[in-house]
């Protein structure tokens, strides 16, 4: 099938075990792992192939498992909402749900024989965890407000969901993509903002005009300009090398785009190099190839030829944090964004989440890249009461300018890769900060637990990577400080500007940065 993995023998461990058994087969022994339990389950089923349903096991609380769902375009309803929250209640004090950096959300404390109860219950209601994890497309992200902004370009949620149908066979599972060389990242924008972060995805596509006559698209389309998506290739980051996305030189109508992610994904599928898992992302088969080549296999793969880029993309804007109360096109409705401290939620909150969404929306909730919240279509009449709900103290709309802007990854409390805490440790910082300093603008700080950078510290203006370091004879908790990222109009990533803070040490660190570059003053 590929051109490094046509044999069995030096295949990485990953490789061999895909090999011998594909990772969606576990969906059909459900209920035999159920039945089993944890503990007298093949080792290889348990922490690897289960991922294929979205069923992560977690070495740091063994028995206790994360549930990663598929959340196109970062939407869901109220009823789904209300079925998360049933499954995460019954776990008492280990259940909880985390929004994730990707529009999505995971649950937390999952025990292996309810499993089949909770995918049926899913099935109930139309969500799916699959192929969320391991060597598959994660979740889509669209824009949080698409459908909702009067200055959207495009509305993403249709693109999205086709695409996920496609490479899941709706939800079902699909053989065609669920062994490729590596994780693989979509991202589309129709917004003027970038609210999804396109650099940082393997394929990702923006907003941009053509002008009719240039690219002799007047026979197919009677505008002067017509609209469609340039396409970035190879963003990613990772332990060892982290890409920003680069152009492909390729310029797509909406009606190609689930064709251009087949196609990219078969190239990847069939090509990707799979010797070495540090260099198996997109990006290294394009360095392998060069840019040239990839596009033309592409071309090949889609069955056509590309236009070339349309010389500038829409993104124009600085990124909005969707946070507060905005009028959405329709007259009369608003969208709501409620601040969810570091995504984190628990069962009562979902549940009243669901309700809010019931009794002043259309049931309809958002989860942005920023792990936060969306309530849309909430009309004028019932806004002032929805503003009044005991809810919003604790999820603000106006939250502090550095707690508006805080992103954090797992950390330690679950994730074994994890070289710090974060979530607790991010809350407490950003507290103790904002109480000896006053801010006029947002100061984005992303935390991330270890180097693959599930936090995003390289999209931040601080930006805090965990590590290790050793003071006075003791080996203590640390970051690496990342500064210059840059979203939205002109994103480009951030670098690492100061390396092992202890992390007891941090907050003058950050107390400085804050007041010499982000114009912070000392109370
Ligand atoms: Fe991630 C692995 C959590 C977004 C790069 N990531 C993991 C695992 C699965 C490791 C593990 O098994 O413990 C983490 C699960 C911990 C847990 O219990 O929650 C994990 N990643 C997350 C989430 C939950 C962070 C968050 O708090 O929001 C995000 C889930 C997104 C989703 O819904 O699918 C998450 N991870 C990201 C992102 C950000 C993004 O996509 O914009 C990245 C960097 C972008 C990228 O992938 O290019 C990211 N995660 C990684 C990597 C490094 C990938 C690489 O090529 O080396 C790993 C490690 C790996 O895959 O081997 C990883
Ligand atoms: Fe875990 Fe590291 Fe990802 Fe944080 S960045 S969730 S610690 S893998």
């Amino acid at each position: 099938m590929t051109d490094t993995a046509t044999t069995t023998t030096n295949l990485n461990k990953f490789e061999k075990f895909k090999a011998e058994k594909d990772g969606l087969a576990v969906k059909g022994e459900i209920e035999k792992f159920a039945a089993l339990g944890w503990e007298a389950m093949d080792e290889i089923d348990r922490d690897h192939r289960l991922k294929w349903v979205g069923v992560f096991f977690r070495p740091v609380t063994p028995g206790k498992f994360m549930m990663r769902l598929r959340m196109p375009n970062g939407i869901l309803t109220s009823s789904q909402m209300g079925v998360l929250a049933q499954v995460v209640q019954r776990y008492g004090d280990d259940g909880c749900a985390d929004i994730t950096t990707r529009q999505n959300i995971q649950l937390r404390g999952i025990r292996i024989e309810d499993l089949p109860d909770i995918f049926n219950r899913f099935d109930t209601v139309g969500l799916t965890s699959v192929q969320s994890g391991m060597d598959n497309v994660r979740n889509i992200t669209g824009d949080p407000v698409a459908g909702l902004d009067a200055d959207e370009l495009y509305d993403t949620r249709e693109l999205v969901q086709q695409i996920q149908d496609m490479l899941t066979n709706k939800g079902e599972g699909n053989p065609e993509f669920s062994n490729l060389p590596r994780k693989f990242n979509i991202a589309i924008t129709g917004g003027r903002d970038n609210s999804v972060h396109a650099e940082i995805n393997d394929l990702a596509f923006v907003p941009a005009f053509q002008e009719a006559g240039e690219q002799n698209l007047a026979s197919v389309h009677s505008q002067q300009k017509i609209f469609g998506f340039n396409v970035l290739v190879g963003g990613f980051f990772s332990a060892k090398r982290c890409e920003a996305a680069i152009p492909l030189n390729a310029w797509v109508l909406p009606e190609d785009v689930v064709a251009v992610c087949r196609a990219v994904l078969e190239v990847f599928r069939d090509h990707g190099p799979r010797a070495n898992r540090q260099k198996s992302r997109l990006m290294w088969l394009i360095d392998q190839w060069g840019l040239e080549k990839f596009r033309a296999e592409v071309e090949n793969r889609l069955g056509k030829s590309f236009l070339p880029a349309a010389a500038k993309d829409e993104i124009d804007w600085e990124k909005r944090d969707h946070i507060g109360v905005y009028k959405q096109k329709e007259p009369g409705l608003n969208y709501v964004g409620l601040h969810i401290p570091v995504g984190r939620l628990y069962a009562e909150d979902m549940f009243e989440i669901a309700r809010l969404a019931q009794v002043y929306g259309s049931g309809e909730i958002r989860f942005t890249v920023e792990q936060n919240i969306v309530l849309p279509n909430i009309s004028d009449s019932r806004l002032a009461t929805f503003l009044t709900e005991p809810l919003l103290e604790r999820f603000s709309i106006d939250p502090g300018l550095l707690t508006r802007s805080l992103v954090s990854c797992t950390g330690a409390q679950f994730c074994n890769f994890a070289l710090i805490e974060t979530k607790n440790r991010a809350l407490a910082m950003i507290k103790a900060l904002e109480e000896d300093l006053t801010f006029t603008k947002p100061v984005r700080i992303h935390w991330t637990g270890c180097p693959n950078s599930c936090g995003q510290p390289q999209v931040a203006d601080i930006g805090l990577m965990g590590t290790k370091t050793r003071k006075n004879g003791k080996t203590l908790e640390a970051v690496d400080i990342y500064m210059g990222g840059k979203v939205g109009k002109d994103a480009h990533l951030g670098t690492c500007v100061i390396k092992s803070i202890p992390c007891e040490d941090l907050q003058p660190v950050l107390q400085d940065l804050l007041i010499k570059s982000f114009g912070a003053k000392p109370r």
